[in-house]
């Protein structure tokens, strides 16, 4: 009798109840090992999962907008000549390849290491798409050296050393496997000094340099997660084969992957195939991902119809130096592009009397100035957003279309985002149950966050699932800003350096610590009367902390 094989969702990190985006088969289609059964995309990662059985497709158990976790069955699958054939993925996800030293760069004569392709996994022959490095650049260990893309994964190769790059080995095109040496580096005063990464890497490529768009080469999935600053991937198109990196591609050029004609197996879009798209719609000049041109004055409102990007010669008019985007501005640029255009929303302003809470900050870090522990305003803020997001439940949702109409979803966890500054663009830590830690535990740990963000060092776990993010420009200075909504989350609270104002006490004038409070809210969920009030409410609690336990 023949005995169906299920093919299970493998291990996808700390991911649960993640939309199932696309299915690439029905009942009756044969599937080989590693073919693609469905995509899931959560917030924040677009994920393929490939077959762990070959052979007839007999039940599929999921449809797009399910939500799937570790160990759902999505297809039942009968092994070809109905003999149990079953790959050993099937039964239990692929376990993850133990993480391998990454291979020890060897010093080359003159002092210089070799940087090479450490463990990736089942990987080899990957293509270089991008490379960060030419010769003469001084790099730090972690730093990206480059970027290869399977057909299924996309994953930076970060610096085993740090020093000057002398020689590039690759180029854009090559193919690579482990150990291939990609650069060689000498080490700053010409010694080669390692960085302790290159001695001993516990962690796989993919997994080091956190900020960048990584990919889970520990898993038998394929991920390009984002960081939380720039939250889920545009949903472009409607059902279109293509793979993350395709997608990535794809959203980066603005294109609509449905309006792309796949030349790939099974119906895929290639890369190639958004290439030749935008060709032909630069040379028709219709705007890539529109479907007709932007005739001046005909437009009825539909669609944005942008004019292009103007491409004018800089250098005509001066000297210019050209430098490109970091990644974390690539990436973050695109989400905040998209929140801006999507989201309609609108900033409400208050100001909060932070004079008593300020001293009692000042005193309090005067008393635990020995034991090192250290009150920030940011970390008092953050404890009255979680009073203030329990008081107004609309506050702590998301807007979700995935089971097809718009819903709202409430909440029960206090998960608060706050912007960083890095010397690489601006990144979203989450300070995870907010609700549940002290001001000090809060401080402490905002503080840590801030470090490792500062060092390039967040991970994806680091930057996700947060309900409602503060933007403290407080240590800097201005008076009020409008803070970009960080979807899928509805509000955001901008802060400025508090200053000393004139209050009128009904009797006099009065000098009061203000903090000057910008609070920009997602239209579609909650109206003008409702922000307000959040902000009158913030403010109280800032005004008195005690309010905060009530
Ligand atoms: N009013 C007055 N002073 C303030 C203040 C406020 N609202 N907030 C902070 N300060 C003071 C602090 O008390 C600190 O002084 P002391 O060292 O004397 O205590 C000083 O300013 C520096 O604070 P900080 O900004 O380094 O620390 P923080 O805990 O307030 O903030 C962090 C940490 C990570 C939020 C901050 O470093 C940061 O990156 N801010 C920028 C966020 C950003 O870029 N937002 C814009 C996003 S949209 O483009």
């Amino acid at each position: 009798m023949s005995q169906l094989i299920e093919v299970k969702v493998p291990d996808i990190g700390d991911y649960a109840d993640v939309p199932v985006i696309e299915l690439f088969v029905k009942v009756g289609d044969t599937v080989a090992v590693d073919d693609a059964i469905a995509m899931l995309e959560s917030d924040k990662a677009t994920m393929d999962v490939p077959s762990s059985g070959a052979g007839v497709v007999k039940e599929v158990l999921v449809s797009v907008g399910d939500k799937v976790s570790e160990g759902s069955v999505l297809i039942k699958l009968e092994a070809a000549g109905a003999g149990a054939t079953a790959a050993p993925a099937a039964a239990a996800p692929a376990p993850a390849p133990a993480a391998a030293p990454a291979a020890a760069p060897a010093a080359a004569g003159g002092g210089l290491v070799d940087v090479k392709v450490p463990d990736i996994g089942d990987y080899s022959d990957v293509p270089v798409i991008e490379l960060y490095v030419k010769v003469g650049d001084t790099i730090k260990v972690d730093d990206a050296v480059a970027t290869l893309e399977s057909d299924k994964a996309t994953m930076d190769v970060p610096s085993s050393a740090a020093g000057v790059v002398k020689e590039v080995l690759v180029s854009v095109g090559s193919k690579v496997s482990e150990g291939v040496v990609l650069i060689k580096v000498e080490a700053a005063g010409g010694a080669a000094v390692m960085g302790k990464e290159e001695l001993v890497s516990e962690k796989p490529a993919a997994a080091t340099t956190a900020p960048a768009p990584i990919t889970n080469t520990q898993s038998p999935l394929t991920a390009t997660a984002a960081p939380a600053a720039v939250a889920s991937a545009v949903k472009l198109g409607g059902k279109v084969h293509a793979s993350p990196s395709v997608r990535a591609y794809a959203r980066e050029l603005g294109v609509d992957l449905a309006q792309v004609k796949a030349t790939g197996p099974k119906n895929r879009i290639t890369q190639a195939d958004v290439t030749a798209f935008v060709k032909g719609a630069m040379q028709s000049g219709v705007v890539p991902g529109k479907a007709a041109p932007a005739a001046a004055g005909a437009s009825l409102g539909g669609g944005l119809d942008l004019l292009p990007w103007p491409k004018v010669d800089f250098a005509k008019f001066g000297e210019v130096e050209v430098k490109p985007l970091s990644r974390i501005k690539k990436i973050s640029g695109q989400n905040l592009a998209r929140n801006w255009v999507m989201i309609p929303a609108v900033t409400y302003h208050e100001d909060a009397d932070i004079t008593d809470l300020e001293a009692f900050r000042v005193a309090m870090n005067k008393e635990h100035e020995k034991s090192g522990k250290k009150l920030t305003m940011l970390a008092f803020i953050i404890k009255a957003s979680v009073r203030a997001l329990q008081e107004f439940p609309e506050f702590n949702t998301s807007l979700d279309a995935s089971g097809g109409e718009m819903s709202l979803v409430f909440k029960k966890y206090f998960n608060i985002a706050f912007a960083a500054d890095t010397p690489n663009g601006l990144v979203v830590p989450v300070v995870k149950d907010a609700d549940k830690k002290s001001v000090f535990e809060i401080a402490a740990e905002t503080g840590a966050l801030a470090k490792k963000a500062r060092d390039g060092k967040l991970g994806p776990a680091d930057m996700s699932g947060a309900c409602f993010t503060i933007s403290s420009l407080g240590g800097i200075g201005g008076t009020y800003f409008a803070p970009i909504v960080n979807a899928p989350e509805v509000a955001i609270l901008g802060v400025n350096k508090s200053a000393m104002k004139p209050v009128w006490d009904g009797k006099q004038f009065v000098p009061r610590l203000t903090l000057p409070m910008s609070l920009t809210a997602d239209h579609r969920v909650i109206d003008g009367a409702l922000a307000t009030r959040f902000n009158v409410y913030l403010a109280q609690l800032l005004a008195d902390f005690r309010r905060v336990m009530l």
